[in-house]
């Protein structure tokens, strides 16, 4: 099978295509990525000269460049990663997540419909379903009700794509996962921006209260169902992926310090984040039941293997947090 994977130079796409490379020894895999900040070879490098690998630089948005993708390497699947993926950039500037979020699934289903592509799996987040009270959790038929522009662009992709199964029968299938944490995610996010600072003897900024629950999932068990859904998922369906793991993000960073002996002290109380949703918790029993498909890491392994990899990695995100990076860090942190 050779298999279109899109934004596989970020933090989950990359994992994935080193997952698919491992797991099935005759697929082809061809990433197609723009490298925005977040999009970074180096997180391929220990399988950039796999014969069955192929990297392409380029824009989900630009139809011929999808095209010629399709056509060149044969494609029989599309596993659609790409996105601007973070909440708190959406709330800087929502334009950049219509455009590839929005309108760059619009230009894959076209160019995958027409080309006639046999199965279209479409990465979503739980976060399109909005925000939960203190019970309960996301099933697959919970109304969306996005909240941030980030997750309003992911839920109208999600829309698209169900739209092109109803309409032209396209054989689309939709995964939404919960919060997903491991090696190579952009230390933007919570995890590793707590590691990076920890390390550095820097304040860590909790919004709010610090109460807000996240469902965390190793993103090695999230490539693995992803894995599923495309081999076995029924066409038209979508299936919530989650590993009932729900933390308020203060447990998480006094984890983190404890594990990397650092003081609490370095924790500081910001802001809070506009529109903030409360709780994500995902009910996975569909995907369960169905596909078989059960999480291999518990949280404590998977956690502490984790601040280990960025520890032991400290080079590869120390390359990241500076540059580019930092005026960001400074438009968002600075003074809040
Ligand atoms: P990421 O920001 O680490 O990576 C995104 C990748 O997409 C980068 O390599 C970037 O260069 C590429 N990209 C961005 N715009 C592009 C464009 N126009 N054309 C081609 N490539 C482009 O994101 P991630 O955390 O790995 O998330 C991947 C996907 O999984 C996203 O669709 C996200 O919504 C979804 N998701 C993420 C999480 C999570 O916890 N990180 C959870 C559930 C779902
Ligand atoms: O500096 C911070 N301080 C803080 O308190 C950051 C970056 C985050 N937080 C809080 C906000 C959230 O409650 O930590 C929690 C997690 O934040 P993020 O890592 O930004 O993730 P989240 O907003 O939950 O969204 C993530 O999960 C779903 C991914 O970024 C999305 O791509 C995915 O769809």
């Amino acid at each position: 099978m050779n298999i279109l994977v899109t934004g596989g130079a970020g933090f989950i796409g990359s994992n994935f295509v080193r997952h698919m490379l491992a797991a099935h020894s005759d697929y082809r895999i061809i990433n197609l990525d723009k490298l925005t900040y977040a999009g970074n070879l180096e997180n391929l490098t220990e399988i950039e000269k796999d014969p069955r690998y192929a990297f392409e630089h380029g824009d989900i948005c630009d139809r011929s460049r999808v095209q010629m993708c399709v056509v060149r390497y044969e494609i029989d699947a599309i596993v659609h990663f790409a996105a601007e993926s973070h909440v708190d950039r959406s709330i800087m500037g929502a334009a950049e997540f219509v455009r590839t979020n929005a309108v760059g699934t619009q230009v894959l289903l076209d160019v995958a419909r027409e080309m006639k592509i046999r199965r279209f799996v479409q990465v979503s987040t739980d976060e399109v379903y909005g925000s939960l009270g203190t019970e309960g959790a996301f099933t697959e038929t919970t109304p969306l009700h996005p909240n941030s522009p980030y997750s309003a662009s992911k839920a109208s992709a999600d829309m698209l794509a169900l739209a092109y199964h109803h309409t032209f029968g396209f054989p689309v299938v939709i995964t939404r996962c919960s919060n997903n944490y491991g090696p190579y995610q952009f230390p933007e996010k919570l995890i590793p921006l707590m590691i990076a600072n920890a390390l550095a003897d820097k304040p860590l900024p909790v919004y709010g209260d610090g109460m807000n629950v996240r469902d965390w999932l190793h993103v090695s068990d999230h490539c693995r169902a992803i894995d599923r859904v495309l081999h076995d998922g029924t066409i038209g369906e979508v299936y919530n992926i989650g590993g009932n793991n729900e933390k308020p993000n203060l447990e998480i960073i006094r984890l983190i310090l404890r594990h990397l002996n650092k003081p609490e002290s370095l924790i500081t109380f910001v802001k809070d984040r506009p529109g903030h949703d409360r709780r994500y918790a995902i009910d996975a029993t569909h995907i369960r039941k169905t596909l078989g498909w059960t999480p291999s890491y518990t949280f404590e392994r998977g956690i502490a293997e984790t601040i280990d990899w960025y520890v032991e990695h400290a080079e590869w995100w120390k390359r990241i947090v500076s540059g580019e990076y930092m005026k960001y860090y400074r438009a968002l942190y600075e003074n809040r």
